[in-house]
């Protein structure tokens, strides 16, 4: 075995919720008057809701305070939610499952590195309650990606070092935490056509050969 455990992004990776995620900035925007597109949409991918409202929010005119700000972030929030609530278990592709139940079959331990503090809601709904041996994300985390806490904190939750562990990603700055915490990383979607991870995969199902 390569690896003795691997560290699942969820957003992009697991489950297409960037999106939903483009969706409700757009939605915001919108109504604000900000111009918003998927060039600025790529800049949130892995980022926090928070720092993502700050990106979003350089192309406005209007300076928010803090309150304001908060609110403009629940906001966006509760129209994500509103998409996720329409999820079903037929959100994670059959590729995507195979490789989740062929690695667990293995021996190798499963966790999810998210930034979302809306992980474990988009688990349940897609089936994958209970599925993982850790879930790391936005609830128990000061700092986001490209920092590595969260993906530091999963490999502690395995109980496994740094070394032994695959990152999964689609967002470069999630490649950045995987390696800022020490760990290789595969890369799908922005992430891979940016070249700068361990592994760039073509296809998902790759990572069996490559972990196993
Ligand atoms: P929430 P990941 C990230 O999830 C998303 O990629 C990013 O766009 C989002 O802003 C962030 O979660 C926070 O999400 O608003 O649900 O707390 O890719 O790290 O799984
Ligand atoms: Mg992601």
């Amino acid at each position: 075995m390569n690896y003795k455990g691997v560290i699942f992004d969820l957003d992009g990776v697991i489950v297409q919720t960037d999106r939903y995620h483009y969706l409700a900035w757009k939605q915001l925007a919108d109504r604000l008057r900000i111009p918003f597109n998927e060039t600025v949409n790529r800049r949130l991918r892995g980022v926090s809701r928070m720092e993502s409202l700050e990106i979003v929010l350089e192309a406005s005119s209007v300076s928010y305070s803090q309150e304001q700000k908060e609110a403009l972030a629940a906001e966006k929030n509760e129209i994500y939610r509103g998409y996720l609530s329409r999820m079903t278990p037929a959100d994670v592709s059959r590729e995507v499952l195979l490789v989740l139940t062929t690695l667990k079959t293995s021996g190798v331990k499963l966790a999810i590195g998210s930034s979302s503090k809306n992980a474990k809601l988009i688990l349940r709904k897609v089936g994958l309650e209970g599925f993982f041996h850790a879930v790391s994300d936005g609830t128990n985390i000061v700092n986001s990606k490209p920092d590595p806490e969260v993906f530091l904190a999963a490999q502690e939750m395995l109980g496994l070092e740094p070394k032994e562990c695959l990152v999964v990603e689609d967002a470069v700055a999630g490649v950045q935490a995987a390696f800022a915490g020490g760990m290789d990383c595969a890369a799908v979607g922005d992430a891979a056509k940016a070249h700068i991870a361990t592994y760039e995969l073509a296809r998902f199902s790759e990572l069996i050969d490559l972990i196993i």
